[in-house]
């Protein structure tokens, strides 16, 4: 949408289960900040929106485990999580939580709207059930093998690993997290919303109007659940923590975390509107408002297919314009696991790093897993402090402002006479707003942010090939003309450099004495942000070095505490066998003829293997460690005499060996000169 008359910014609502980690501030609020603040920078019409989810079986499941109510729960969390953001400069209009009094009234009204406009089924069917806990079974409450894709972990609502959204029914092997009982099946009622109704609909949506304007993995994502057909889902749940379900007969009956949650977005606009004086309406109803939700790639299918699905229910709603789900963010080599405690929390990081809030979100920024998975690394995280922020933007600073004050008292020289690089410096300033708006924009924030970036290199550049310090001998015009132009190029710095370092910049504009009305649109050649004769006031440095003995602190740290330690180091060797069983096995040489992916699993291959007595079909879980190319033509050691197995619909015949370490599986290395068929024992 071009030129919206404002925007309504959303950030997925975090579930107040437990404190959050670089992994949330980097697929989701920082990039959503930095663009809520640059369209506020352009003088936009904003409201950047969020809260807690506060309901669902996450907070259940976590209350029952330290034995405390639900409430008790998400208030120790809500209070936590809201700190975080606020000290990382995460700039919320309005942060509500889905335990508020206008959510319960919004999430109901919304449901009962949409039971009396007849869009619910409502049916009784089977659903698993813990009879040591006595309680139904859904989402978080089980977990079983996912039928897409055989992650052995999968919830009974997703599926993390391959993102499907599944029902409980379909995992196989299910287990209760309650009691670790195998559940049986009961009947229960409940409504369901009968997604495969507006599969039509959603189809043309998608491919009409977003088919080239969404991240192609969000858009990819969405086509292939949509190609797969659309199932009704069940919006209720019986369960005793949630919005009751606003019928009669409906008693222990609540409505599904993931039916209220995204209401959440609309009854904390509520409230903001009611503490601003302003209409909610024209934030969710108004066909020019723009409405952009921020989330992580496990809540597309959430916002892309069943909340406007929802919203289309309705009637009176606007859709979302665009969904720029990140991908995932892994910690030196490994997935981020709050249950392995494989993290860098956020607190943690405020207590050991205080006022380098902003070099996090820089490197969480400049690493964004924006088109694919990222890591992030003490190490790059040292080099990029050190390298970037140190040597190249606070050295620019640092040597302007004492130079300025220096030479002329700290005040903004006079100018007569450019030469050609310095109108070459000055025009820099014509372009760069534009550049780095263009990218925010676009929803290219890793980019932006390197642009801005090469305007401190471009100063740097400007000051060595002038040389200030020598100029003075000989011309102190020239010496004027130089830091006048370093000086506007460091307000440029201080203004362009809000959406990405918001506490950095605000002492930058301090350092400057910059006016704080001077925004976006203000930074071009002609305007002159520092005046002559301006004052500014004395240099401090903006950001430090870190040593490596801090960087090793966090390195260490991070191993002594996660809990997965001996999983991936040293797993305990099994028990004993005895050689006749060992000789049981029969290990041989194969090569592989081909290889393709498995349709609807991220780590599965399908190999043909060549054993030298016969051709074989192997499923593998090598996907993610080896590009098909890589194949074709490599030797590799395959349990030959394995009972053959059907892995999603294929069936697979023979396993072939791995080594595991912590990054992952390896190929084991077969001699150069065995053949297919060989024998190995
Ligand atoms: N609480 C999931 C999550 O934290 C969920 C997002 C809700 S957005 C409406 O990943
Ligand atoms: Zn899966």
């Amino acid at each position: 949408m071009n030129n919206p008359k404002r925007y309504t910014i959303t950030a997925a609502l975090p579930y107040t289960n437990g404190p959050i980690h670089i992994g949330h501030l980097s697929g989701v609020y920082i990039p959503a900040d930095i663009y809520a603040r640059y369209l506020k920078l352009k003088d936009k019409d904003v409201i950047f929106i969020c809260g807690s989810d506060e309901h669902g079986v996450p907070i259940k499941l976590k209350a029952d485990k330290e034995g405390v109510t639900p409430k008790e729960i998400v208030d120790r969390y809500h209070e936590m999580i809201k700190s975080s953001f606020d000290r990382f400069g995460i700039h919320f209009d309005h942060y509500s939580r889905t335990t508020n009094p206008t959510h319960n009234s919004t999430a109901s009204d919304f449901f009962k709207k949409l039971h009396d406009k007849d869009k619910f089924i409502e049916k009784e069917t089977e659903q698993l059930y813990d009879p040591e806990a006595k309680q139904f079974l859904a989402d978080r409450f089980v977990e079983g093998t996912c039928p897409k894709c055989g992650y052995e972990e999968a919830y009974g609502d997703q599926c993390e690993n391959c993102g499907t959204s599944l029902s409980s029914q379909e995992l196989i092997n299910p287990k209760s997290k309650i009691s670790g009982s195998k559940p049986v099946k009961k009947t229960t009622k409940h409504w369901f919303l009968p997604l495969d109704q507006y599969e039509d609909w959603l189809n043309e949506w998608i491919i009409k109007d977003h088919k080239n304007d969404w991240k192609p993995n969000v858009y990819g994502q969405c086509k292939s659940w949509i190609d797969e057909g659309l199932q009704p889902r069940a919006v209720t749940r019986d369960l005793d923590w949630g919005i009751q379900v606003p019928l009669e007969n409906a008693e222990g009956k609540v409505l599904y975390v993931w039916f209220d949650a995204p209401i959440g977005y609309i009854s904390s606009t509520k409230e903001w509107a009611e503490a601003n004086n302003k209409n909610w309406k024209e934030y969710w109803k108004d066909e020019d408002t723009k409405l952009v939700h921020f989330i992580g790639k496990d809540n597309i299918v959430f916002h892309c297919i069943i909340f406007p699905i929802m919203l289309k229910a309705e009637g009176s709603f606007i859709l979302p314009d665009n969904v720029p789900a990140n991908e995932f963010l892994n910690l030196e080599g490994r997935k981020l696991s709050t249950s392995k405690n494989w993290a860098v929390w956020l607190h943690e990081y405020l207590e050991e790093f205080p006022g380098k809030e902003d070099v996090l979100r820089y490197v969480l920024t400049a690493n964004a897993p924006e088109t694919k998975d990222n890591d992030f690394t003490w190490k790059d995280f040292q080099a990029r402090n050190n390298n970037e922020l140190v040597a190249i933007v606070g050295n620019f600073i640092n040597r302007v402002t004492v130079l300025t004050h220096k030479y002329f008292q700290g005040h903004v020289p006079e100018y007569k006479d450019l030469d050609e690089a310095s109108i070459k410096a000055l025009q820099l300033l014509n372009q760069h707003p534009d550049k780095i708006g263009d990218k925010i924009e676009t929803y290219k924030f890793r980019e932006a942010q390197n642009i801005w970036l090469s305007l401190a290199r471009a100063g740097n550049k400007y000051l060595a090939e002038k040389e200030p310090w020598k100029s003075i001998k000989t011309n102190e015009q020239e010496t004027k003309n130089t830091l006048y132009i370093a000086l506007q190029i460091s307000a440029a710095l201080a203004v362009l450099g809000r959406p990405f370092l918001p506490i950095t910049c605000k002492k930058l504009y301090d350092i400057l004495k910059l006016d704080d009305g001077i925004t976006w649109n203000d930074i071009t050649d002609k305007a002159e942000y520092l005046p002559v004769g301006h004052g500014i006031g004395q240099s401090v440095h903006l950001f430090t070095k870190i040593d490596d003995k801090t960087i090793q602190k966090q390195q260490d740290k991070l191993f002594q505490n996660t809990d997965d330690k001996e999983r991936i180091d040293h797993k305990p060797v099994k028990k004993a066998i005895d050689f006749n069983d060992f000789q049981k096995l029969d290990i041989r040489v194969g090569s592989i003829l081909s290889a393709k992916q498995v349709k609807g699993s991220e780590k599965l291959l399908e190999l043909k293997v060549d054993m030298g007595f016969e051709k074989r079909t192997i499923v593998s879980g090598m996907a993610k460690h080896y590009r098909l190319d890589q194949l074709p033509g490599k030797s590799v050691l395959v349990v030959a005499n394995l009972e053959p197995k059907k892995i999603m619909g294929i069936k697979s015949n023979g396993m072939i060996l791995m080594a595991e370490n912590a990054e992952g599986l390896s190929l084991v290395n077969v001699p150069e000169n065995a053949k297919p068929g060989d024998i190995v024992n």
